[in-house]
């Protein structure tokens, strides 16, 4: 008897570890972690990706060329002309700021002058999930400080720009709402999270947390804000932030790269090898995104000068790969700063 009930304990047990084992990570919610599931990695050991959501696709390659990896809408050309027109009128009317204030490119404040304020908006699920600590929020600005000062990684090809900018945490709210936690780009439900929990002005950056509705992030453009103060900002899924094991993507540089966009900048894929591209004359052309980690940069764009710019933050590579804004997207942000956020 002692025996039998033995083996029925071991089985039990077997059985219990085994059916563990087996569990998909997103049944993991079910548990009521305080941040997981998305605490998994989003590359998996058999090569495959595992998006924000839990969708799975069949390699990395196809997560990124699903446009998951970022959903800021690419510049068109009346954009472009637009941006044009308010930067020379804003110039015209001695309006925005900067000791310089006057020539395409120029620099137009010191390093690390302008300190902007960040309102952290963590939106989560009513089983905890999402609900990332002050500790993650504070990595989230170390991060972007770092990013930002062209100090992410000892390892460059050419310089990094050490920017005008500076991030500090201002606020933080915390609401928990299943629906705003799905919410995806475009969605009523975005709109109707932004309406209620947007704080400050144009200078001031909101960044929301949540699933990121599949995707890893996406912002707003400076030249949006007029139209639509209260949906300025950016949005990022919590686990793209330092702490969780969203591998390769939790370091913190989807939310650097979503500040670019907030901050004026493309992709620097922006356009292919034709036209003006992103606008910036440093970041040479290339042809579509870079995506996991090159040990040796690609020339996709052989008619323009200068190798695919892979380790810039304003492409799609993995984080620890993507370290780098140029100098040009430094002057890019001063200017767009000056036009459409300074004060305003
Ligand atoms: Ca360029
Ligand atoms: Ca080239
Ligand atoms: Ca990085
Ligand atoms: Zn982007």
């Amino acid at each position: 008897m002692k025996f039998k009930l033995g083996a029925l304990l071991a089985l039990i047990t077997l059985g219990v570890a085994l059916t563990l084992s087996s569990l998909p990570t997103t049944n993991t919610r079910a548990q009521g972690r305080q941040y997981g599931p998305g605490d998994h990695p989003g590359l998996q050991a058999d090569g495959t990706f595992r998006a924000p959501d839990g969708t799975l696709f069949d390699s990395q390659r196809a997560f990124v060329e699903s446009g998951r990896r970022c959903a800021s809408k690419n510049a068109d050309d009346q954009d472009i002309e637009q941006i044009e027109r308010d930067v020379k009128n804003a110039r015209r009317a001695g309006g925005g700021s900067g000791n310089l204030g006057g020539t395409d490119g120029a620099r137009l404040y010191a390093n690390g002058q302008i300190t902007i304020n960040v309102y952290f908006h963590v939106v989560y699920r009513a089983d905890g999930t999402g609900n990332i600590p002050d500790s993650r929020l504070d990595a989230q600005i170390a991060a972007m400080n770092e990013h930002y000062s062209g100090l992410d990684t000892p390892v460059y090809r050419g310089a990094a720009a050490n920017t005008s900018f500076r991030f500090v945490r201002a606020g933080v709210t915390r609401t928990q709402n299943d629906t705003w936690y799905a919410a995806g780009p475009g969605s009523a439900a975005q709109t109707q999270m932004k309406n209620a929990l947007h704080q400050g002005t144009a200078d001031d950056l909101n960044f929301y947390t949540n699933s990121g509705g599949g995707y890893l992030g996406w912002a707003t453009f400076p030249n949006e804000y007029a139209g639509a103060p209260l949906q300025d900002g950016i949005v990022c899924y919590w686990a793209s932030l330092p702490g969780s094991n969203y591998v390769p993507y939790n370091e913190g540089d989807t939310g650097t790269h979503e500040a670019g966009h907030w901050l004026g900048l493309y992709h620097t894929f922006q356009g292919g090898c034709l036209g003006s591209g992103d606008g910036v004359a440093d970041t040479p052309a290339e042809r579509a995104a870079t995506y996991g980690c090159p040990t040796k940069a690609q020339d996709t764009c052989k008619q323009n000068a200068g190798l695919d710019p892979y380790e810039n933050f304003m492409d799609y590579t993995d984080d620890p790969c993507m370290y780098k804004f140029s100098l040009g997207q430094s002057d890019r942000m001063d200017t767009m700063w000056s036009t459409y956020r300074f004060g305003k």
